[in-house]
């Protein structure tokens, strides 16, 4: 049995993946682990390196960072997930912290707050502005006192997955999977980290991104989404 998933989207990560995979192995050393890369179409050495580091790679050619996890979530068996991105961003040494909480019962579902110890160089003005943006309004439409409603460093026991409704398959993937699990009246904690300047080139689109994760919460907090959605599990 499979004690815990370490689940990583990429898309052309050669600069990182192997440092990233090397610190998650580090991190839960002794633990029962499999990791698994979801990957879109990578044209460098990153799933040559994924793979001689010992992960699985997951192939999903459809785009798209919501569909990345929806496709690495489904493939996952361990009865914990942990994400995080394949950049280097996110110190891997944080499972230390997100992982007992759930072990203990204590949470439900535990996720990294990269805002409340952020250093200048980690993330760019425009970024920063968008974030606070997007986490002002989480606050407001879902009365609930995010601190870092983008955050991409997630750990969550697997058997949430099947109560859980994502719908879209983008960058909003990440603030839809909160709603979600607050909704459900899950027991979520933010633990901060230290968040660090991206290697490799980044993905997504500050300006374009946080409008589309904006309006996609009022759509959330109103119900007009396209379709009711799957179940990620
Ligand atoms: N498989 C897959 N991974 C993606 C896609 N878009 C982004 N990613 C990965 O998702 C993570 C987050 O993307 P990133 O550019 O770091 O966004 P940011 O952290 O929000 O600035 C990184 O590991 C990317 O490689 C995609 O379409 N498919
Ligand atoms: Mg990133």
């Amino acid at each position: 049995m499979v004690e815990v998933s370490v689940v990583i989207p990429t898309m052309n990560e050669e600069a990182s993946i192997g440092a990233v995979i090397d610190e998650v192995r580090k991190t839960l050393a002794g633990h029962d682990l499999e990791i698994l890369t979801v990957d879109t179409n990578s044209r460098d050495r990153t799933n040559e390196i994924a793979t001689a580091k010992g992960a699985r790679v997951v192939p999903e050619p459809r785009r798209g960072y919501g569909r990345a996890y929806k496709t690495g979530l489904a493939a996952a068996q361990g009865t914990y997930i942990l994400t995080l991105d394949a950049d280097l961003t996110y110190p891997a040494d944080a499972f230390r912290e997100l992982l007992p909480p759930l072990e203990a019962g204590t949470a439900d579902f535990a996720a990294a707050d990269r805002i409340t110890r952020l250093s200048g160089a980690a993330m760019t003005g425009m970024h920063r502005i968008g974030n606070t943006m997007l986490n002002v309004a989480f606050r407001f439409l879902y009365r609930f006192p995010v601190r870092d409603s983008q955050s991409g460093m997630w750990a969550f026991r697997r058997d949430l997955l099947p109560h859980l409704r994502v719908v879209h398959d983008g960058m909003a993937f990440s603030e839809e999977l909160k709603v979600e699990v607050i909704r459900h009246g899950y027991r979520y904690l933010e633990i901060p980290i230290d968040y660090r300047p991206r290697l490799g080139e980044k993905k997504i689109r500050s300006f374009s991104d946080a409008f589309s994760n904006f309006f996609w919460l009022l759509r959330k907090r109103v119900g007009w989404t396209p379709a009711a959605g799957d179940s990620l599990g």
